[in-house]
Parts: structure tokens; C-alpha cells; sequence
């Protein structure tokens, strides 16, 4: 039996793994871990079936006229090398691009971001976290000066006196974080959903706002004004431990609450019950997810929640804050280690020249050879075909992800070369010239970080089939094949310990932390830098930092920012021709692009389609019954799929789950406006119109 992580979301539940006879592995319950607590949602229980040789990919494919055909390693690996090498020489190594994903394990996400700027030599790498909480992410730093999902553990939030959830659906998206709402309203707490469905999260709420999608900025900027208007600001607080709330002060009086109603839809006198649930317990929390975040203004939308926290005195102090709770499996340590376009490992800027010459030292190059920021995500993905020529992808499958997919897919199809390295035959995989079938969780030993910033010890569990082999391998022989015989080692725990120096001094300082320590403790909270001293076993080791902030921000005066914001309209709003408003989410049954859970029958059983969500006026208005199939057309395309009628959805709005590729894929429809700052598109919010289909 085997202690490890789930492979799917940033709750990163624990489990024990044990191989069982047939090649099966069975899940049994961890009861050591604390985030679950031996709860697993229905993906992480049946995790195991893609472990199965039938359901994945065990041997490279290469494309020979024009299919896909069965090669070695060797020839595989060749190709690669030779395509990337071919668009280095004729088109220069930023023609070179590589994508990421928040799902790989520390060590990948290191080794990926080292290989893209020192074997490759470009500056053009991204990854589909910039998809996911980079908006919140942001606005965390520009306050806080750093950025960790949760600056506290999970196990505060039952402890605090109200909780606002803001976009955010535990029910579908994290079944096992439910309990710590349960446990907050157990303890006389209260919590309050924002989002314009009645999920079943916001079923459990003591109060539901349901604004238009798009509108939280101008509905946080509400509650600031009554805040300040009602006297319930903390001015000692303001006064010692922020800047710049005079500023933020003024703006937020502009958004008088009958506006902010006639924006957002939601009445006045809930606005007030909301602020007076906040305000009235000593400790109160915000948490946001994708909702406010997946906007073309996440990152002020964000902003202006955390000016809540900061002018009701709620950070900093215990069982008090702003949060985000991040996604992917990795979706933390993901961010902090090098394959976002503007950063180096340890959460280091790649235009800080400091930086620059520390992570070069840890890498034996020369700072200069470091290439500078490259483009975002989505602008990495529009410029394949055009001044990127050659894509090295891993872990990610923008054919069914990305926004606008359709345009994204046939300028993934316009490269004139695509590698991409995963487990399964994913969309995107199918469009590859090479595709690398790789090892997965529970073959493999790494290291992720929750959503909590609790770095973890994912163990090898189980020997994988003949024929895979892992990311890390492949980095290795794709490095040597371009002439960097050392640096990329196969093994994670070196990957980690270089992970450690290129991280020490850093804002995400991992040097503390060692693979001996994350098995013992059952995980440790960054920062954690190692022990100055030279005899380490003459100086204690660091404990890890669960909360932050509590005696300082980590700003350079020491105080967290207000930042001022006004609200603005989404970037298409509905019009005559396209009158209605399109958000996209999840079921808890399909994970993301749905690569993995898509090939689990159980899965596929409890979540087998697309859906179309609409209120029943809209559904009377199109003559459109249960079930009936629905197109919903937007300036980028047309989706097809099943109506779902619900009351609990308003009626301005269709939602869309975004798992599935094909007629019913809501990425068609998206628009990719981006945030100006985060550069992420605006998944939450875009004009479509609803035709109904006759059969
Ligand atoms: N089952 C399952 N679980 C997952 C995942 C998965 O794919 N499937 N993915 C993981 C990942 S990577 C992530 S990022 C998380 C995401 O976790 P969540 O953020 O909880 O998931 P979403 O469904 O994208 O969005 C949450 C809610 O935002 C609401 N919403 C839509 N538009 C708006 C808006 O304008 N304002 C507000 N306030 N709310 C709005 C939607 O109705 C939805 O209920 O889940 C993780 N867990
Ligand atoms: N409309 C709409 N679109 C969205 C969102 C939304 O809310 N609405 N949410 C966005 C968000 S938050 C996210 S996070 C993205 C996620 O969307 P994607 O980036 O497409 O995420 P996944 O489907 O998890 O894709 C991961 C791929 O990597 C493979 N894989 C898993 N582990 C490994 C590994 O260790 N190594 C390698 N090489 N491959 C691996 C999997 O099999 C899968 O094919 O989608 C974004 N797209
Ligand atoms: S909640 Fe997330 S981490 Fe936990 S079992 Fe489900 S998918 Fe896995
Ligand atoms: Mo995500």
C-alpha cells in the first residue's frame, strides 16, 4: 500500500494506492491527510482505470502520411529533436514554442521552463494556468506583494465568522471542501454564494446573490460603498497595516448601491444583508474561483474584493482574508517555477536582473543567454503557424480548452511542426506530428502544491506498462540530442534538489523543503528556506509557513495596497443579435478537457454530454423542450447541444460545461478578450444566441 495524491484537482486529496491482482489498483482510504480527510470525489476514486494499458497510450505514434503510426523512442525523440532544431535554424529560436500545464508536478514544470530557455533558447513558453487563476494571482501580488492561492489552510475556514464564496462551486468542483463550509455554518458562521446560478453550493448558502455574469466587479465596488457608508470600515487598520485607501475610498463611493443593483440585478436590500453578514463577526473571509477571475477585468474584479478585506480589516489576521482556490492538481507550484511566460523558479521575475544572474548561476549559463517575458497563453496559441513555427506541448489540450477552439485548432494545424507528450490521445494529440505517450501519477514520483501552498509528495504507487516513459526522460533525451548532456536529469528528487537552490531567496522558497521531509510531515507550507547556517544539524529547520501575513504583507514597506477600481461592461455585451449571455463551468463527474475522465465509464455514465442550462422563459421562448437540442451561436461559431431547463439558472443566461470536444464544445462560442494584466480571456462572459434545432 502506497500513500500518494489524487491526479486531478489543486485539493490534491490523499489516498493509498494498492496494486491488486490483473494489473488493477485499488483506492482505499487515507484518513492521515488532512485536507480530506479520506473523502474522495467520484475522479479521484476511479483515478486508477487510466492506469489500464487499454484505456492510454503505451508507444510513440509519428505521423507518416499524414496518420498517425506506431515508432520507437528512438525514432520519435529524433523527430522531435529535428523539428525543433529545423524551425531553430530557420527561423530563429523564438519560432520555437512550448506550452505547459498546471497539472505537472513541480519537477516537470521546473525542467520544462529550464529546457524551453536554456536547450531551446526561447523566450515563447506559456502554459493553461495563465487559463485559470492567473487573474487572482495577480491582483495578489499588486496587494499583497505574493501570491499563494490560500494564505491560510483549509482548516481555518470552519474557524472564521462568514465566508463570501464568490464563483466559485465546491460541490461540483471539490465535493471533499465541502465539509469546511458544513462545519463554518456548524459553528454559527455564515456563508454567502455569489454566482449566477443557484448551484448546489449556493444551495447550502444562508444567502445567495445571483448577479449578470461579468458584473462582480461593479457588485464587490457595491459593497465597499455601503461598507463605508454604514461606518463599518476599520480605520486603525487601514491606518497601520494598508496604503492607498483614500484612493480606493473615492472610487468605490462612485458605485451607489441602486447602480450597482441596476448593473449586476442584484436588489439593494440583499447588497445590504450581505454587508451587514460580513461585517457584524470579527473574522470574515472572501474566497474566489473561476467566476470572477475568468474575465477580461479579473484582475481588478479580484482587486476590488480584496479592498473589501483590506478596508473591514480582513487579512492578515487569523481566520481572516481574501483567498483564491486554485484548480489544477499543480495549479499553485505550477505558477512559481518557471513555464509562465514571465517568470523564473521560485516565483522570481525573468526581468529582475537579480534574479536573472542567481537562477543563472543554479543553471551554469551566462545571465544574458537568458531570453526575456514571451507572449500569454492565448497569444502564444494565436501566433502558432505564423511567427511560431514549431510547438513542444505537455500537458494541455487547447483543441477543447482554449478560447475560441475552432481558430485555435487550425492554428495548432498550421505548425509546421507539433510534439506533444501525454497519456492519452487527446484532441490535441491527435493533431501532433510526434506524440510522447508519458508516465502518470501514480508511476511516478514529484512533488505538487495545493491550493493551500502545502508543497506534497505524490509517490510512485505502481510500475508502468512497457513503452511510456516520463516527461522527464524525454526532457533528458531531447537536451542531450540538442548537445546539454547535463542538467536535465531524469530523476525527480535531483530535478528537486536543483528545484530547491534555484529556488532558495525566492518568494516561493522551497530550499527547506526535501523529499525526506515531505514524507514525514505529510506536506510543508512555502516559503520554507533552509537554514543559513553551514552545519545544518546546529540550526533548526524551518516549520513551513501555514498563514501569512500576520505580522507583515510581504510588500516592501510591510503594508498591503489598496488599488482603485472602477467597474467596466464585459467586452461583448448582449446586443439585438446575439441577446444573450453564455457562461462556461464544470460538472463534478468530467474533468476539464475531459482527456482523462472522458475514457472512465463510471464517469461517462454520471456526465455523458454536453448540456445547454436555460431558464424555462428562455426555453417557452424557443419552443424548446428537456432535452431538446439547442444551437447556441456566438460571433466565433456555433455549438450544439442538449437543453437542461432549470429555474435555478437567470433567465438572461445559458450555461455551458466546457468537458467535451466536437458539435457541443462550448470553447467554440468564447471570446478571447483578455485582462489586461493577467492576459485572461473572458471564459465567464460573452453574447450568443440560441436557435432551436428541429430534428
Ligand atoms: N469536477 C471538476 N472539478 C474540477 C475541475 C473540473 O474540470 N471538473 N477543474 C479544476 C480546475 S482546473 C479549476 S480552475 C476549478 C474551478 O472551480 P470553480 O471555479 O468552482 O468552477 P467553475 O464551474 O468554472 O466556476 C464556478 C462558478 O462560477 C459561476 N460563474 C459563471 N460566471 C460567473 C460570473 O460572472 N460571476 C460569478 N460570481 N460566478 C460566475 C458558474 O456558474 C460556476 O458555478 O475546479 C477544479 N476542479
Ligand atoms: N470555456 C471554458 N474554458 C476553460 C475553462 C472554463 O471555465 N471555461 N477553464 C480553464 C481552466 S481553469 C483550465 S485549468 C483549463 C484546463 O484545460 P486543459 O489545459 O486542456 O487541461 P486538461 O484537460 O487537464 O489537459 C491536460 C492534458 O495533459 C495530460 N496530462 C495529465 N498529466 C500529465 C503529465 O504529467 N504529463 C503530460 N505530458 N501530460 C499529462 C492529460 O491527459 C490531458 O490531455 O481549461 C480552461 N478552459
Ligand atoms: S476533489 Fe479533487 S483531489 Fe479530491 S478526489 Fe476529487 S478530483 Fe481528486
Ligand atoms: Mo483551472
Amino acid at each position: 500500500m502506497t500513500p500518494t495524491h489524487c491526479p486531478y484537482c489543486a485539493l490534491q486529496c490523499g489516498m493509498n494506492l494498492t496494486p491488486a491482482a490483473g494489473g488493477c489498483v485499488t483506492v482505499t482510504e487515507r484518513a492521515d491527510f488532512p485536507v480530506n480527510r479520506g473523502a474522495l470525489c467520484a475522479k479521484g476514486r476511479t483515478a486508477p482505470t487510466l492506469l489500464s494499458s487499454a484505456l492510454r497510450l503505451t508507444e510513440p505514434l509519428v505521423r507518416r502520411d499524414g496518420v498517425l503510426v506506431p515508432a520507437s523512442w528512438e525514432e520519435a525523440l529524433d523527430r522531435v529533436a529535428e523539428g525543433l532544431t529545423r524551425t531553430r535554424t530557420e527561423h530563429g529560436p523564438d519560432a520555437c514554442g512550448v506550452f505547459g500545464g498546471g497539472g505537472l508536478t513541480n519537477e516537470k514544470a521546473y525542467a520544462l521552463g529550464k529546457f524551453a530557455r536554456v536547450v531551446l533558447g526561447t523566450s515563447q513558453i506559456d502554459y493553461n494556468g495563465r487559463f485559470c487563476m492567473s487573474s487572482a494571482a495577480a491582483a495578489g501580488i499588486r496587494a499583497f506583494g505574493l501570491d499563494r492561492g490560500l494564505p491560510f489552510p483549509m482548516e481555518d475556514i470552519p474557524r472564521t465568522g462568514c465566508v463570501i464564496l464568490v464563483g466559485s462551486n465546491p460541490a461540483e468542483t471539490m465535493p471533499p471542501a465541502l465539509r469546511y463550509f458544513t462545519e463554518l455554518k456548524q459553528n454559527g458562521g455564515t456563508l454567502i454564494v455569489i454566482d449566477p446560478r443557484r448551484t448546489r453550493t449556493a444551495e447550502q448558502a444562508d444567502l445567495h446573490l445571483a448577479p449578470r455574469p461579468g458584473t462582480d466587479l461593479a457588485l464587490a465596488l457595491g459593497l465597499l460603498h455601503l461598507v463605508v457608508s454604514q461606518g463599518r470600515t476599520d480605520e486603525a487598520y487601514i491606518e497601520e497595516r494598508t496604503s492607498g485607501w483614500e484612493e480606493t475610498r473615492a472610487a468605490a463611493m462612485a458605485h451607489w448601491p441602486e447602480y450597482v443593483e441596476r448593473i449586476t440585478g442584484v436588489p439593494v436590500p440583499q447588497l445590504r444583508e450581505a454587508v451587514r453578514m460580513f461585517c457584524e463577526p470579527s473574522d470574515a473571509m472572501v474566497l474566489t474561483a473561476r467566476g470572477p477571475e475568468q474575465q477580461a477585468k479579473g484582475t481588478d474584479t479580484v482587486s476590488a474584493w480584496i479592498n473589501l478585506c483590506l478596508a473591514t480589516g480582513r487579512s492578515g489576521r487569523p481566520y481572516s482574508g481574501y483567498g483564491c482556490l486554485t484548480g489544477q492538481g499543480n495549479g499553485q507550484g505550477g505558477r512559481e517555477h518557471g513555464q509562465k511566460a514571465d517568470q523564473l523558479p521560485g516565483y522570481r521575475k525573468l526581468t529582475d536582473p537579480a534574479a536573472r544572474r542567481h537562477v543563472a548561476g543554479v543553471w551554469g549559463v551566462d545571465p544574458d543567454s537568458l531570453p526575456g517575458p514571451g507572449r500569454s497563453a492565448y497569444e502564444l496559441l494565436d501566433a502558432l503557424g505564423t511567427d511560431i513555427r514549431s510547438l513542444l506541448l505537455m500537458g494541455s489540450n487547447p483543441v477543447v480548452s482554449a478560447p475560441r477552439a475552432a481558430h485555435i485548432q487550425q492554428r495548432l494545424e498550421s505548425l509546421d511542426f507539433l510534439a506533444v507528450a501525454d497519456v492519452v490521445l487527446s484532441e490535441t494529440a491527435a493533431l501532433a506530428d510526434v506524440v510522447l505517450p508519458v508516465t502518470q501519477w501514480a508511476e511516478e514520483t514529484g512533488t505538487t502544491t495545493n491550493l493551500e501552498g502545502r508543497v506534497l509528495l505524490r509517490r510512485q504507487a505502481v510500475t508502468p506498462p512497457d513503452g511510456v516513459r516520463s516527461d522527464l526522460y524525454m526532457l533528458h533525451q531531447l537536451a542531450a540530442r540538442a548537445g546539454v548532456e547535463k542538467g536535465f536529469p531524469v530523476d525527480p528528487e535531483e530535478v528537486f534538489e536543483e528545484l530547491r537552490r534555484a529556488s532558495a531567496g525566492g518568494i516561493a522558497d522551497y530550499s527547506g523543503i526535501t523529499y525526506q521531509r515531505l514524507a514525514e510531515e505529510n506536506g510543508v507550507f512555502w516559503p520554507c528556506p533552509a537554514p543559513e547556517h553551514d552545519d545544518q544539524s546546529q540550526v533548526p529547520v524551518h516549520p513551513g509557513s501555514p498563514r501569512l501575513f500576520l505580522d507583515r504583507f510581504a510588500t516592501d514597506d510591510g503594508r498591503a495596497r489598496f488599488t482603485p477600481v472602477t467597474y467596466r461592461p464585459i467586452a461583448e455585451e448582449p446586443d439585438a443579435e446575439y441577446p444573450v449571455l453564455l457562461t462556461t463551468g464544470r460538472v463534478v463527474a468530467q474533468y476539464q478537457s475531459g482527456a482523462q475522465t472522458r475514457r472512465v465509464d463510471e464517469l461517462n455514465a454520471a456526465a455523458p454530454g454536453p448540456f445547454v442550462e436555460l431558464h424555462p422563459r428562455l426555453a417557452a421562448r424557443l419552443g424548446a423542450g428537456e432535452g431538446d437540442p439547442i444551437a447556441v451561436v456566438s460571433r466565433r461559431g456555433r455549438a450544439v447541444a442538449p437543453a437542461r431547463i432549470t429555474a435555478s439558472i437567470r433567465p438572461d443566461t445559458v450555461f455551458m460545461p466546457f468537458h467535451w470536444p466536437g458539435e457541443g464544445r462550448a470553447n467554440t462560442l468564447t471570446n478571447p478578450a483578455l485582462d489586461p494584466t493577467s492576459r485572461m480571456p473572458e471564459f465567464k462572459a460573452c453574447a450568443v444566441r440560441l436557435e432551436a434545432v428541429r430534428p
